[in-house]
């Protein structure tokens, strides 16, 4: 009888929003209000992007909670060109308005606020597999090979909870500690040096091209045990599996060559494997976990190979980003550029304040494990959640003067790396492969400034960084 009462008054509540809408509408009231009927229903051909199949549940599930009607503050578009390159007026927005927002052009929740983000990737209420639900839903649309690189992905320890990512994340982070990248560091100065040493004398570089990409995927390769030779074929292996695995902006052939570049690379590491074992190394990360698969029988071949992929392709395309998003950073403000130039000993700080203020790993797509209701917003097991990293570290409940870079920030709150179980296992080497970098890059390299006026960001939602950067020497003053 209450059940069949509060339905009634809901009912009633729902015509008055749409009532409520139209006069809005009429009234040209709040041009960015729009009713959220436009969602694309489910079984239409509307693109949810990468990991789909939560997007359409949650696409239903709002629908059958009657929210088609419902009216949301804003309309927030991450792959409109002038979001991408600057998404933190809309965040601030997001944050201050509509802290849990149902986003069509994603298909999911966007969360915004520090706490939320924080509690979103510590609790247990949310699920890092989203895989595997993307993998059905392809297997079911007679997607078979796509179906098939959903289920690659799976094995990633990322799109893994526990106890299985437990046991992964374990198996994996030996080869990280503090103890094993120390002992890196000498490596990788020699590295940076090398690289700066092929740039005297240009005029002319892309930071990103030449220096930030290939510094952290040398040493990558190293930990793993895989030849520098191949770098190059892996930058473009790299930037297709970025484009699916990142949330890109809809382009038609993503899942195809994304999948293509998965595939490839599996064949590669399936031929490294054999190679290895065959020859019986010790050294690199690769050893571990084959000496990890064949004594203990901790982790399946597949396993074995989808996590090499995950540390080639973790362990670069965000260092890169950490560098030429910095750069950038301090480019575009000369005087911090010269208070770190005049003293090195700020590099730490400083490093931190860049992952902060543009974070690399920008977002990570979770998907709830459980109803429940956050901020008045009725959240639906399955359905999928963007919790943006780099919106909670410009909050201003959390960061004074969120907005302003400073390399003198007391450093210690941002969540770049993560936050609970997932905190990223590459944390101390991007740290170490940062500091390293800045150092000499500020000591080396000639004054140098943007040879173009726009900055050429990509547009994945999940990887904050920039395709090129190119620079130029400045002209020294007459
Ligand atoms: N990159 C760096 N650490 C984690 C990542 C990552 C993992 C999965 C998808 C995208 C980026």
């Amino acid at each position: 009888m209450a059940k069949a009462f509060i339905d009634i008054l809901k009912a009633v509540e729902v015509e008055q929003q749409q009532r409520q809408a139209i006069v809005l509408a009429l009234r040209g009231d709040q041009g960015l209000l729009e009713p959220v009927g436009t969602s694309p229903m489910p079984g239409s051909k509307a693109d949810f992007g990468p990991l789909a199949v939560p997007a359409v549940r949650a696409t239903m599930s709002a629908v059958h909670r009657n929210q088609r009607y419902r009216y949301r503050a804003m309309d927030y578009d991450p792959y409109r060109p002038e979001i991408i390159a600057d998404p933190y007026p809309a965040y601030r927005q997001l944050r201050a308005e509509d802290p849990v927002h149902w986003s069509d052009k994603l298909g999911g929740w966007v969360l915004t606020r520090y706490d939320d983000v924080k509690e979103a990737l510590h609790g247990q209420r949310f699920s890092a597999d989203r895989a595997t639900p993307f993998a059905d839903h392809m297997a079911a649309k007679d997607e078979p090979e796509i179906a098939r690189v959903g289920r690659m992905l799976g094995r990633w320890v990322v799109f893994n909870d526990p106890p299985r990512h437990t046991v992964l994340r374990r198996l994996l982070f030996e080869a990280f500690s503090p103890k094993m990248i120390d002992g890196l560091r000498g490596q990788i100065a020699e590295t940076v040096d090398a690289l700066l040493d092929d740039l005297t004398g240009r005029d002319r570089i892309d930071l990103v091209g030449d220096f930030a990409f290939p510094l952290p995927a040398i040493v990558i390769a190293h930990v793993l045990g895989v030849p520098e030779r191949d770098l190059d074929q892996f930058r473009a292996w790299s930037s297709d599996l970025a484009t699916l695995v990142g949330n890109a902006r809809a382009t038609p052939d993503r899942y195809r060559r994304g999948g293509r570049a998965l595939l490839a690379l599996t064949e590669y590491f399936e031929g490294v494997v054999a190679e290895r074992r065959r020859q019986g190394s010790e050294a690199a990360l690769v050893d571990r976990l084959i000496a990890a698969r064949d004594t203990d029988d901790a982790l399946n071949e597949d396993e074995l190979v989808a996590n090499c992929i995950l540390i080639l392709f973790a362990g670069h395309e965000t260092t890169t980003n950490l560098i030429a998003n910095g750069m950038a950073l301090l480019l575009q403000r000369p005087g911090q550029m010269a208070a770190l130039r005049a003293e090195p000993a700020l590099t730490a700080k400083a490093i931190e304040e860049m992952l902060r203020f543009e974070t690399p790993a920008h977002s990570v797509v979770r998907i709830a494990a459980e109803d429940q209701t956050l901020h008045g917003k009725d959240i639906r097991r399955g359905d999928r959640v963007f919790v943006m990293i780099g919106a909670a570290n410009h909050d201003p409940a959390m960061f004074e003067q969120p907005e302003h870079f400073d390399i003198m920030r007391k450093p210690g709150r941002h969540i770049a790396f993560g936050y609970g179980p997932h905190f990223c296992i590459g944390a101390h080497l991007a740290r170490v492969e940062g500091r390293v970098a800045f150092e000499a890059l500020l000591r080396r390299l000639p004054e140098m400034s943007f040879a173009e006026e726009t900055l050429d960001w990509i547009d994945t939602l999940v990887l904050r960084g920039l395709r090129s950067l190119p620079l130029v020497r400045t002209p020294l003053a007459a």
